[in-house]
């Protein structure tokens, strides 16, 4: 998600901080750059100006030029601002206290509505809702079919009256839905391909109908400013409360997701990451930022590591990591916490510069070193130095390898004790909560 964009601000943040003393050109050319990778990731022109303008104008004005820490406090600034851009806050549905609440998403065809309709409602369902499905696009034959064939999966009522009219099928479903005691009823409507009267005014008669509390304008990211223009077409005719951001887990360049809100006004409220029926999250700002700034969702990792951690050793580790005494032993004991917290590519995935580094992650690989490690005595795992060609000969030969996987694990640890003493003076400099930020790294093995 957002490789390009990442690369290219962290290209511009890395140069920031190559000045010893940043001078206010060297924010401005930062600045050129960061405008230029937001217009290539299809940002609106205007957003990127405004967006850069803001920047440069807390850079500038807060005096933190010629300050030891300026680069960062320039990227913080910049992070900031992004998050603002995305909409600040996390917003989350607005359900009214009446029966049914509806929920009605909205957008052009093929953008993703009845596949989030059906996630959506699974959300709902999760958060102690009683949802129900129904279908108003008449258009497309099979699109009834769809939602059904989505809602059988995921155990979901669909609702499906007989009529073929939009607002009589709204108005049925809503009857139903009071009878059977469903709280929320997500209505998936049809798409056109393109903006167009007819739907409109469909969509308005079906607003008039079920007075939904929410109505979700569901976009392609993919698409980039489009969907942006769209959002604002929709938002003509039926007053829209939300977003809802499709297909990020394919090759989307930013631009809708950094637009969207700013331009109508409407926040973001959930994202489509997948095909599957699980593939879906509330937006959250800071961690878009996060991720579109090449930081790695630190959160999500922070919070992952969290709930599998030993508090105990974890500090322990962080402290041993300041004083640079990682040993094989904690390597060891990492590599086990890390198949406590899932798979090793997914947590590559939000690590800081990610998206520049090469993640070959072998599952397999880990088992080999883990056996290693095992065969190793507790003396050289504390002390590997002492692992020479005798003893990594012995190694090889107890844990059914070779040399030279001995070779490549060792390699690897000290590869590993690099980017961990990397980070930790990252740390030490201010940024993130040390402990949190400690736990997280425990997570890192390469
Ligand atoms: N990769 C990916 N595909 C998605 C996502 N949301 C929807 N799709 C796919 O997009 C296509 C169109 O979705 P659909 O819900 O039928 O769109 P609709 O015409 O707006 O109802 C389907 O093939 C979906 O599987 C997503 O978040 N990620
Ligand atoms: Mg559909």
């Amino acid at each position: 998600m957002f490789e390009q964009i990442s690369a290219k601000l962290q290209g511009a943040f890395k140069k920031l901080r190559g000045h010893a003393r940043l001078k206010e050109e060297h924010v401005d050319e930062a600045l050129r750059e960061i405008r230029l990778a937001l217009l290539e990731a299809d940002v609106q022109f205007k957003v990127a100006k405004d967006f850069v303008a803001r920047v440069r104008e807390r850079a500038v004005g807060e005096e933190i030029l010629g300050s030891l820490t300026a680069a960062q406090q320039v990227v913080k600034i910049t992070r900031d601002e992004m998050v603002m851009l995305l909409g600040g806050q996390e917003a989350g549905l607005e359900l009214r206290e009446r029966w049914p609440s509806v929920v009605l998403l909205v957008g052009l065809q093929g953008s993703g509505k009845t596949t989030s309709s059906a996630k959506l409602a699974r959300v709902l369902r999760a958060s102690g809702k009683h949802p129900a499905l129904v279908s108003v696009d008449v258009r497309r034959p099979a699109a009834i079919e769809q939602l059904k064939v989505l809602g059988q999966s995921l155990e979901l009522p669909v609702i499906d009256p007989e009529s073929l009219d939009p607002v009589e099928r709204a108005r049925a479903a809503m009857r139903e839905a009071r009878d059977h005691g469903f709280d929320v009823l997500v209505v998936d409507t049809a798409g056109r391909m393109h903006v167009d009267v007819e739907l409109m005014s469909e969509l308005e008669a079906l607003v008039a109908e079920t007075e939904p509390c929410e109505i979700l304008f569901v976009a392609d990211a993919m698409t980039g400013q489009d969907a942006v223009n769209s959002a604002l077409s929709f938002g003509e005719s039926v007053s829209l409360t939300g977003h809802v951001l499709t297909k990020l887990d394919g090759d989307a360049r930013g631009g809708a997701a950094l637009s969207i809100a700013a331009v109508t006004g409407v926040p973001i409220k959930f994202v489509g990451v997948g095909e599957k029926l699980d593939a879906f999250e509330p937006f959250r700002p800071e961690r878009m930022a996060s991720r579109i700034l090449g930081m790695g969702d630190l959160l999500s990792l922070i919070e992952k590591a969290e709930q599998t951690f030993e508090q105990e050793s974890a500090s322990e580790l962080a402290r041993k990591m300041q004083s640079d005494e990682l040993s094989l032993e904690d390597f060891r004991q990492q590599l086990r916490q890390m198949k406590k917290m899932g798979s090793l590519s997914d947590l590559m995935s939000f690590l800081p510069g990610a998206s520049q580094m090469p993640a070959e992650v072998d599952e397999s690989e880990l088992k080999r070193f883990e056996a290693i490690l095992d065969s190793m005595t507790r003396h050289e795992r504390d002390h590997p130095r002492v692992v020479n060609g005798t003893r990594r000969r012995r190694i090889a030969r107890g844990s059914g390898t070779v040399v030279s996987d001995v070779n490549r694990l060792l390699r690897r640890f000290t590869e590993a004790r690099k980017m961990v003493r990397k980070i930790s003076r990252l740390q030490k400099s201010g940024k993130g909560s040390s402990k949190k930020l400690a736990r997280m790294l425990s997570g890192l093995s390469r």
